[in-house]
């Protein structure tokens, strides 16, 4: 057995201009602008792909039911779950989301992520998605981070619709997906399609509904049941399928002719005890991307650490150190299409990484608590 390549240039120099990245490459003469790395290992700034960072209070409570016995489709059908989240997140103020999406962005940047991707998905009316979607945007104005925002209004039937999830699926259609759109709040539009959230007949009027307005999709799919929510997710050319869990080789098959990037949670994976794992060997077989996030939310990820997700994607599910890397950074981009980062290659940004590390496969062995010597963040 051999460890990975990883792509590493050894002794190299980066030059960079205006934020973004001229050359990396062995060598170059050192001159006053120059930083001395001492050997430090450099990668692209890491890149959470998948959170549900905007939300109020907690649920220890529904941790503790859960290790008493019930399970968190039982808690979800008792009315709480997600909703006992929609609850306190109507009930708060936008500065008040705003302190507690700060707090555990905060913890994000100081692992030496540079860009995060947020959900609304705990408001579930129009007004109180839309401030959510505010909160997740304003981050961005408050520090040094790309953040990009998703509408995941389809993440549970809200109180007042029960028993009428079509006509709230209405609602997300002609009046929520058009007013993110339009207001410019939201970058693409997610869905929970599962038992307990919405059928792919639903997410289908969802994924239609944003595509009329110009959105981009991804979708919570096979993560608790298998919907077939990969092909369905293939089939509008969604940006990622993310969880996966129950996902079978078909639908692995159709997020590669699509080009949809799998995204892993094994933190959700982890929290919820699950023992049904993605289907990581056929992913690879079929040749799909896979990015690691940490799907940070209260209710099956209380974790804001991007390493600690790379290492349990490695211990339990499977991925090679240098596949955790690679899903926390260009993987990732892609699963944001975004173009310019998660790797360091002339034209790229350059925002990067030192780390006190002699080996890459360092970064997903330890579990906590490392932190980088230094970020660099382009500026410009
Ligand atoms: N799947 C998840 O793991 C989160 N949302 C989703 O659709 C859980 C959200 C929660 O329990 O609050
Ligand atoms: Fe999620």
């Amino acid at each position: 057995m051999h460890g990975g390549t990883y792509s590493i240039v050894e002794r190299a120099s980066i030059v960079e201009e205006r934020g973004r990245v001229v050359s990396v490459g062995p060598g170059g003469a050192p001159d006053e602008h120059t930083v001395n790395a001492h050997g430090a290992l450099v990668t692209p700034a890491l890149i959470d792909c998948h959170t549900h960072l905007v939300f109020a209070g907690n649920r220890a409570r529904e941790f503790e039911m859960r290790l008493n016995g019930a399970t968190y489709e039982d808690i979800a059908r008792g009315g709480g779950g997600i909703l006992s989240t929609v609850k306190a997140t109507r009930a708060a103020s936008e500065a008040q989301l705003t302190a507690s999406a700060l707090a555990r962005l905060d913890a994000m940047l100081s692992e030496g992520v540079g860009t995060v991707e947020v959900k609304s998905g705990y408001g579930l009316d129009v007004e109180s998605e839309l401030k959510c979607l505010r909160v997740a945007r304003s981050l961005a104005r408050d520090r040094p981070v790309t953040i990009v925002t998703t509408l995941l209004g389809a993440h549970t039937v809200p109180p007042e619709f029960k028993g009428r999830a079509d006509d709230y699926v209405t609602l997300l259609c002609e009046e929520l997906i058009p007013r993110a759109a339009r207001e410019q709040l939201a970058d693409g539009v997610d869905a929970f399609c599962e038992g307990i959230g919405f059928s792919p007949a639903q997410t289908r009027r969802v994924f239609e509904s944003a595509r009329t307005h110009g959105l981009r999709v991804r979708l919570h799919a096979d993560q608790l049941s298998n919907l077939g929510g990969a092909a369905l997710a293939a089939e509008f050319g969604a940006l990622s399928a993310d969880h996966l869990e129950h996902t079978d080789d078909a639908g692995a098959q159709a997020l590669a002719r699509a080009g949809t990037v799998a995204v892993l949670l094994p933190g959700a994976f982890y929290f919820l005890r699950e023992t049904k794992k993605p289907p990581v060997d056929a992913l690879r077989r079929h040749g799909v991307a896979m990015a690691v996030a940490t799907d940070c939310n209260p209710g099956t990820s209380p974790n804001t650490s991007i390493l600690t997700a790379m290492n349990m994607a490695c211990t339990l599910l499977g991925l090679t150190p240098e596949e955790a890397l690679a899903g926390a950074t260009t993987h990732a981009a892609r699963a944001l299409g975004l173009e310019d980062r998660g790797v360091l290659a002339p034209g790229r940004r350059a925002d990067y990484v030192l780390w006190d590390a002699e080996e890459p496969a360092e970064l997903a062995w330890t579990i906590a608590g490392r932190k980088p010597r230094r970020i660099e963040r382009a500026t410009g």
